[in-house]
């Protein structure tokens, strides 16, 4: 089953490069945190980065609310992926037809394809949405990955029922796909990915509809990879909270696999 086996175990198992890749990552560096620097300036993004990186699988962004994006900003970002190795996300969630989305991940301002190790996907317009992702990813030599957002966090989300089986389903399609961003145990290929996000100390919700466990019930309801943002972002000692998650999720982790 595979929320007993180990992230090496697993690494052997995925259908792609970059999946093994964030399986031994993990395992050597005993994280199972995803950040989300959800930070709207490039100064504080990079600061936290900086302070993180040591202790993180995957720093996530939103590279849209940034208020002063710009290509420099990458490069620095880039570099601390590579000092600290951690892998980066850009969380677009990508959800128009394949022509549209391969536009959006290649095109405009931010040039998607060129840095983001991973991405997100909505599986809601069809397969399609997979071609035209590999489309725009068809001329990078680097490993690139997708990770489609089967259930989300929130409050009466529309991802339920056969939505989730489905997209199970068409997501075994595409040779791009590390995992799945889900909230509970929905499948049991264990080559693949669980990244779940919606995660705090305390169980609690914000007022804007997001949902959160703590990080012991989200690992036992089977993240491998557990998104964490203003958890660490609204924290005074940034360093302490950071590693309280890691030292949790780990814990529960090791529990998980030998109980
Ligand atoms: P928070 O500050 O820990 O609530 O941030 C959660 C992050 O995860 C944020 O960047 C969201 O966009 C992202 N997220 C989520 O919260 N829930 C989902 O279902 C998905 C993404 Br998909």
């Amino acid at each position: 089953e595979r929320l007993k086996m180990d992230f090496t175990s697993r690494s052997k198992l995925a259908k792609n490069q970059l999946t093994s890749k964030i399986f031994e990552l993990m395992d050597m560096k005993e994280t199972m945190l995803c950040l989300a620097a959800d930070l709207t300036k490039t100064d504080s993004i990079l600061k936290l980065a900086e302070i993180a990186g040591p202790h993180i699988a995957i720093l996530k962004i939103h590279v849209d609310i940034i208020e002063d994006f710009n290509e420099e900003f990458i490069k620095q970002l880039k570099n601390l992926s590579l000092k600290h190795r951690f892998f980066i996300m850009e969380d677009r969630k990508f959800a128009d037809i394949g022509n549209t989305v391969s536009l959006q991940c290649s095109k405009g301002i931010y040039k998607i394809a060129e840095w983001a190790d991973l991405i997100t996907v909505h599986p809601v317009a069809g397969p399609g949405i997979f071609d035209g992702l590999k489309n725009a990813l068809k001329n990078i030599s680097e490993d690139r990955g997708i990770f489609v957002v089967t259930e989300m966090s929130s409050e009466g989300t529309l991802t339920a029922g056969n939505y989730v089986t489905d997209s199970l389903k068409m997501s075994a399609t595409c040779n791009l796909i590390v995992g799945h961003v889900c909230q509970s145990n929905i499948f049991s290929d264990p080559g693949l990915i669980q990244l779940t996000p919606g995660v705090k100390l305390a169980k609690a919700s914000d007022d804007l509809g997001q949902q959160y466990n703590t990080p012991e019930s989200v690992v036992n309801a089977g993240a491998d990879l557990a998104v964490v943002g203003r958890g660490i972002t609204d924290a005074t000692d940034k360093l302490a909270t950071i590693l309280k998650y890691k030292k949790q999720l780990w814990s529960a982790y090791r529990t998980r696999t030998c109980p």
